[in-house]
Order: structure tokens, then C-alpha cells, then sequence
């Protein structure tokens, strides 16, 4: 039995996925994700408890311990699933908070079965947490949830971060619970953002919508102040680091050129397979260097790895389709025998593998049409310590911020586009090497672990007018 915690943190999903084995036994593995990895060590160090949904629907579970961690498991039923998870969190908040480079869904019974699953993470969390604990909220499918704990337990030291970006006030606004999700959020002492353009966004928003006042980073309620800042998430830099070092993750990355023909170039895409990740502009504007003769089939091979994601909602089986057909069109148009210029894989794969396809790629093509950080950029940082190796990154990236030495591209250009691929391609291993040192200082003095940390030592810190207004 798990009893009451000191830390907690509140996601979407529980840090571990079930594993079965052959004989039908069932066991847990942590996840792989960037935050569990950030999160587990401050985790085991104060014996916190995550809760979270364990991904499958009307799952019931005890309490259960997993790496030093206590996981509390939250049911979801099918129905909240499609309408909470696919719902309003997928279709509706998603596309609103990405600049709705898809049009958003607005639907009274998403909106209700969001409010009950974030009640009963509210609640839930109330349940666990030891008098005066700090609790952790995850991301755009816990909006409601700080406001919402906060009126049960008004004892506790409130965070929230969101992963995404926070949208400007004009398009905010469309949002028919707008009010209301404002409202959520602001239960929290801090609020935390990627960029300081979301926080600067969300206060805005505060004072048009609720007419509160902020000043610099506070925003002044009639009883407490909410605190809004930056912190740009990383990566685990030391871990990839180290594992491109290995000797069987080199010749893995040798063996994966040999296995594209050996080409001169190889360009790399990696993402999940979402409507915001620019993947078609990217593939059309190669397309069109093939096209134009700019580049010959067997000169450059274009890697897009698409990890399957989302796929009951309408707008990413759509997606899936229009990748598929177009990259069957480019290769039908410009394939040699033998040879595919584009090679696309819709799966998902180990990070070993995935450091190794890093380390063999010489171009790697990130170019969202809107996305919070994008942490595929800074892995791909990570693992060039060879300095070798161009990154070609999306100004609509959060990373792009950090990482202004990449070759910055606007994707909605395909010109802009094919030039700063090509301009990837031909540069010197002597500037590439200017800029990959640069970019790798950045990401291994910022990586995750210090996101983690700032942020939960700022939320542990009261704010500079806080002693003066409990004072008053
Ligand atoms: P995502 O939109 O999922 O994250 P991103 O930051 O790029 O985007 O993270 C994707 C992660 O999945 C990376 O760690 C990558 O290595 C991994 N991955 C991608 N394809 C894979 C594959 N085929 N196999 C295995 N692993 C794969 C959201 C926000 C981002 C923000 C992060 C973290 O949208 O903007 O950077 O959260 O806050």
C-alpha cells in the first residue's frame, strides 16, 4: 500500500507501459520518455508518486511501486478515452494551441468528459498527497487540474508545465470554455511555459479575459500571486553522449549508410506522425531538388522514420494517407533502379537505433509548422560530437530559440526550403564544425535534468512580492 507523498506528479499517462511476455505473464517497463528520465531520480530521492493512466481502458489497479517510484493508476473508460484523450485534448486543444494548422473540434460532450477526467486527477491527487507537498501537473490534458485540486486542498505547492506551445490571445479565443480553462491553470503558483513568448501570451490573456493585472513575470490575484515562466526542456545529453561512443552504435550508424547505397548525402527526418511536424513540405521541397536536378537520385537519400501516433483520430489517419501517397509519388517520379530516394518508415524504434540513424545522418530536417521545443533537434545535437553533421531546423520550433546556428528555415517556403537543404549539403566540415560546437554547448549545459530542477526549485521558492502580500 502506497501511503501519502511529499512530491507528486500528475500526467497524462504513468512513466511505465505493460510488457507480455510469451506465457501471457504481464509486467511493467518504464517508459522511454524524456521525462520519466528527468523526473525518476528526484522521484526516488523523495519517494514521490506519479499518477497517471496506465494506457488501456477500465484498467483498475492498486497501487503499485516501479524503480523506486510509487504509481498511482488513474481508470479511464473507452468512452473517456475518444472524448477526454482523442477528443478534446487531440482534436480540440492540440490543433487550437499549434497556430489550428488544423481546424479544431468543438464539442459540448469533449468539453464535459475533459472536466470529469480532470476532476477525477484532482481529486485523486488530494487523496495522495501529504499536508503541504508540492504537486506536479503535466501538460494541455490537465489544464483544469490545478484550479481544481487547489479548492480541495489549498495547502498544497502547486506547478504546472505545459509542453506545448500556448497559443496568442487572438486564437486562444476562439475556445468556447475559455474562461474556464484560464481559470484552471491560474490555480497553480507557477505556471511554466517552453518559450517566454507563451508566458508573455498567457499573461495577456489573463488581464483581457478575467481583467487580473501582472507585472513582469507575476500575475496579481486578490489573495496570491501566479508566478509565469520559461523553461525550454531538454535532453539527457550525457546518455546519448555516451551511447554514440559505443563501438556497436558507430558501426551500426556505418552499416545503415551502406544499407542506403553509401550515398553522398543522407538527410534525416524523425518525428511522430502529426499534421504539425511539416513532414510533406519537407519531403515535397526534396522532391523538388530531385526534380530541378539540384541533387541526383543516388547523390542524397532521404530518411523519414514516422512513429505511428493518434491513429483513431480522423485528422492523423488522413495524414498517414497523404504521406503514403506522396512519398510513393516522389519515389514513382524520381527513383532510379535499385535505388528509392526517399525511404519512409512508419514504425517506432529503440534509441540505440535511433542514436545510430542520428549519427549516420548528415542533414537533419526538422521543420514544424508550429511545435513547443522539439527535443528530436537537440538529440541530434547530442550526438555529434564529431562536429560533424547539419542541422536544418524550423523557425517555428521552440528549440530554434536555443539553437540559432542551425540552418534556420522557414517551412511554409519550399524555396526557403531547398535552399537551406542544399546549403546543408554543400557547407565545410569546417562550418559545420563552427556551428555544431556552439549548439552542443548549449544543449549539454541546459539539458533535462537542469529544466527539471530550475523548475521545481522556482516553484519552491516564494516570489519576491509574496512575503509582502501575505503580510497585507
Ligand atoms: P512531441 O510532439 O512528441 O513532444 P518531440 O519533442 O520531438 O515531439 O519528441 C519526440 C520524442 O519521440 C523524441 O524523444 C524522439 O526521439 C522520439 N521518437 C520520435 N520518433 C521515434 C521513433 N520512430 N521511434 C522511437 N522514438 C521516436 C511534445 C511537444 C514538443 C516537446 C516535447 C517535450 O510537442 O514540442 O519538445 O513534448 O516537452
Amino acid at each position: 500500500m502506497v501511503g501519502r507523498s511529499s512530491f507528486l506528479i500528475v500526467a497524462n499517462r504513468l512513466p511505465v507501459d505493460r510488457v507480455v511476455e510469451q506465457d501471457g505473464t504481464a509486467s511493467w517497463r518504464r517508459s522511454p520518455g524524456g521525462l520519466v528520465t528527468a523526473i525518476a531520480p528526484v522521484m526516488q530521492r523523495r519517494h514521490g508518486a506519479w499518477l497517471g493512466w496506465p494506457g488501456a481502458p477500465d484498467e483498475e489497479l492498486e497501487p503499485f511501486e516501479q524503480d523506486g517510484m510509487n504509481l498511482i493508476s488513474i481508470p479511464l473508460t473507452a468512452e473517456e478515452i475518444e472524448l477526454y484523450y482523442e477528443g478534446f485534448s487531440n482534436a480540440t486543444l492540440w490543433p487550437l494551441y499549434h497556430d489550428v494548422v488544423a481546424p479544431p473540434v468543438f464539442e459540448r460532450s469533449m468539453w464535459e468528459a475533459y472536466r470529469a477526467v480532470n476532476e477525477r486527477f484532482a481529486r485523486a491527487a488530494a487523496a495522495h498527497a501529504e499536508q503541504g507537498a508540492v504537486v506536479w501537473v503535466q501538460d494541455y490534458q490537465l489544464q483544469l487540474v490545478p484550479a481544481m485540486l487547489r479548492e480541495l486542498r489549498p495547502d498544497l505547492r502547486i506547478g504546472f508545465f505545459l509542453h506545448i506551445p500556448f497559443p496568442p490571445v487572438e486564437l486562444f479565443w476562439q475556445l468556447p470554455w475559455r474562461r474556464e480553462l484560464v481559470q484552471g491553470l491560474l490555480g497553480a503558483d507557477l505556471v511554466g511555459f517552453q518559450l517566454p513568448g507563451g508566458a508573455a501570451n498567457f499573461r495577456r490573456l489573463c488581464r483581457r479575459l478575467l481583467g487580473v493585472p501582472y507585472k513582469g513575470s507575476e500575475i496579481f490575484l486578490e489573495d496570491r500571486i501566479v508566478r509565469t515562466q520559461a523553461f525550454p526542456i531538454s535532453v539527457d545529453f550525457g546518455e546519448l553522449d555516451e551511447m554514440v561512443r559505443r563501438p556497436e552504435v558507430v558501426s551500426r550508424a556505418k552499416e545503415i549508410r551502406m544499407e542506403l547505397g553509401d550515398p553522398e548525402h543522407v538527410l534525416l527526418g524523425v518525428d511522430r506522425l502529426d499534421y504539425t511536424k511539416g513532414i510533406g513540405q519537407r519531403l515535397e521541397a526534396f522532391g523538388e531538388l530531385l526534380k530541378d536536378g539540384r541533387i541526383t537520385p543516388g547523390e542524397a537519400v532521404f530518411v523519414q522514420i514516422a512513429t505511428p501516433s493518434r491513429e483513431r483520430v480522423e485528422e492523423y489517419r488522413r495524414l498517414r494517407d497523404d504521406i503514403e501517397l506522396q512519398v510513393g509519388r516522389i519515389n514513382g517520379e524520381t527513383s532510379e533502379f535499385g535505388s528509392q530516394p526517399i525511404q519512409y518508415f512508419h514504425q517506432s524504434y529503440p534509441k540505440d537505433e535511433l542514436a545510430a540513424l542520428y549519427l549516420a545522418a548528415d542533414v537533419m530536417v526538422v521543420t514544424p509548422l508550429r511545435d513547443g521545443m522539439n527535443l528530436v533537434a537537440k538529440e541530434y545535437v547530442a550526438c555529434h560530437h564529431d562536429l560533424n553533421g547539419a542541422l536544418v531546423l524550423s523557425e517555428f520550433a521552440g528549440a530554434a530559440d536555443e539553437l540559432r546556428q542551425a540552418f534556420l528555415v522557414n517551412p511554409y517556403d519550399v524555396e526557403d526550403l531547398k535552399r537551406q537543404m542544399l546549403a546543408a549539403m554543400r557547407a565545410t566540415p569546417h562550418e559545420l564544425a563552427r556551428r555544431m560546437r556552439t549548439m552542443r554547448r548549449r544543449v549539454a549545459t541546459y539539458d533535462v535534468d537542469r529544466w527539471a530542477s530550475e523548475f521545481l526549485s522556482s516553484l519552491e521558492s516564494p516570489s519576491a512580492s509574496e512575503p509582502a502580500m501575505s503580510r497585507s
